[in-house]
């Protein structure tokens, strides 16, 4: 049986897991959010993020007048809705980075993305990922430059999280 306290343990490693692994929760457009109003410059919000693989990316906005599509290069550039690779309509969507690279995203109502509501979220790859087969050359240039300064940024190591786990898992094994 379960002791109690085994279970306070993990409980508290699981909710402090988060913070140790130092993964970035970003409001797209910050307090302004998700709009066509006041012309939010979301390149320039974007340029100044340095996204990782683990962020969270949140658009926030009302979902009588706006939507998220994710898209590709050539339909962003176009404003292309037509065949969007995801669509979120909540007005508060949680997207979890799970790739580097770019990441593009749109409004979908007509209009928005040539009015400028439409970002492009590019995610620097640092720690080893997990291997997927190459269709990506890893030697083709970045469409746009990373600004610099982007490499030298690091954060706490993910492995902390995964020792924290494992030794209360251990615990668990132990005391059962
Ligand atoms: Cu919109």
């Amino acid at each position: 049986m379960f002791s109690m306290d085994i279970i306070l343990i993990i409980l508290v490693l699981l909710f402090a897991s988060p913070a140790v692994t130092g993964a970035g929760i970003y409001i797209v457009g910050d307090s302004a959010g998700w709009t066509t109003i006041g012309n939010v410059d979301y390149r320039q919000w974007a340029a100044t993020k340095k996204f990782q693989v683990g962020d969270t990316i949140r658009f926030h906005y009302n979902p009588e007048f706006h939507n998220v599509m994710q898209v590709t290069h050539s339909h962003f550039r176009s404003c292309n809705t037509s065949h969007p690779i995801a669509t979120h309509t909540s007005g508060n969507d949680s997207i979890l980075i799970t790739s580097s690279g770019h990441h593009f995203y749109l409004c979908g109502v007509p209009g928005h993305c040539q009015s400028g509501q439409k970002v492009d979220i590019n995610i620097v790859n640092r720690a080893p990922i997990v291997s997927s087969p190459s269709n990506i050359p890893p030697s083709s240039p970045a469409v746009a430059p990373a600004p610099s300064g982007a490499a030298t940024f690091t954060r706490p190591v993910l492995s902390l999280q995964g020792l924290l786990i494992g030794v209360g898992l251990l615990m668990v094994l132990i005391f059962l």
